[in-house]
């Protein structure tokens, strides 16, 4: 396996070398540590070890589609710590947009629904938020959408909102565990992974994911093998062959931000990366 020194080295070469959108991001919650955002899995500070006091069946099912329309009270309970409003994109966030800006982001898919990739100013088209985001919000009977500020004020006041029409459970319209993904995830994947395609992922680059949640981390796995496939983590996840020399698989081990501030320096871009961030306007809600 490369140093972590020689493998950010490797990686700018190969972002320096793609000329078109063809780097495909994929984001979890690792990025969105450094914004103030528990991750869910890592022991002690993730959401998982939060909600231990909840008492639930598992600490899955505060996600689980049954389970809160049964009890939504410990969903309300803890979602301000997950919902957008305090919280600012990372280096890790205007990283995807810098590479849009230099026409080399074929797409970012995030399982992220903190909303924080959006808040960059990055192209519609180039993101595709898998499991959702707080943005928006419907009754799980009736389809009715809410508005959001209701929706954070319950969040906030912890407290179930239910729907005025009907009295069912108000959820924001971020993905729960038994719920479908949005269809334009397919859509997307299948375009980008097609390797009859030729405006197809040539270079995948995965940030702080532990690479659990299916099938969102399938699409680290539907590259074909000659495409460079990069793991930027405070550990190994998924389905990558470190030791195998004659694979495209990288590991760059641990704090994405610091990596992408050294990868940012390698490829010169550094400035460029701090400018973005440092000019971003925020109101808190
Ligand atoms: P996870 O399972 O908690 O994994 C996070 C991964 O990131 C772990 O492998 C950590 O080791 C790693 N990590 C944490 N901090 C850093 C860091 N600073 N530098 C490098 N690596 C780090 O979360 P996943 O994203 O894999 O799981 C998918 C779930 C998480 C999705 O369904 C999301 O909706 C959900 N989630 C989202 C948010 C958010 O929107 N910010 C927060 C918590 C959970």
């Amino acid at each position: 396996m490369l140093s972590r020194e020689n493998a950010i080295h490797q990686l700018s070469n190969y972002i320096k070398k793609i000329r078109f959108p063809g780097i495909v991001l994929l984001h979890g919650a690792g990025i969105s540590v450094a914004a103030g955002i528990p991750d869910f899995r890592t022991p002690k500070t993730g959401f998982y070890s939060r909600v231990e006091k909840l008492n639930l069946p598992h600490p899955e099912s505060i996600f689980d589609i049954e389970f809160f329309d049964r009890n939504p009270y410990p969903f309300y309970s803890i979602a301000n710590e997950l919902r957008p409003g305090r919280f600012r994109p990372t280096y890790c966030h205007f990283f995807a947009k810098l590479l849009e800006e230099k026409n080399k982001l074929l797409r970012v898919y995030t399982q992220n629904i903190d909303g924080l990739e959006k808040m960059t100013g990055i192209s519609e088209n180039k993101l595709c938020e898998a499991h959702g985001s707080f943005r928006t919000a419907h009754c799980l009977i009736c389809r009715q959408e809410i508005g959001i500020d209701q929706v954070n004020q319950a969040i906030d006041m912890k407290t179930p909102l239910k729907c005025t029409h009907c009295g069912g459970n108000i959820k924001p319209d971020i993905v729960f565990y038994g719920e479908n993904l949005p269809s334009r995830f397919f859509t997307l994947s299948d375009k980008d992974f097609d390797s009859h395609n030729k405006k197809t992922c040539k270079l995948l680059i995965t940030i702080g994911t532990s690479l659990k949640v299916y099938p969102f981390a399938s699409l680290a796995e539907y590259v074909s093998k000659e495409i460079p496939r990069f793991l930027i983590n405070n550990e190994q996840s998924g389905n990558f062959s470190f030791q195998d020399n004659k694979s495209k698989d990288y590991f760059i081990k641990g704090d994405c931000q610091q990596t992408i501030l050294d990868l940012s320096e390698e490829l010169g871009w550094r400035n460029e990366l701090e400018d973005l961030k440092s000019s971003f306007q925020f109101d808190e809600y």
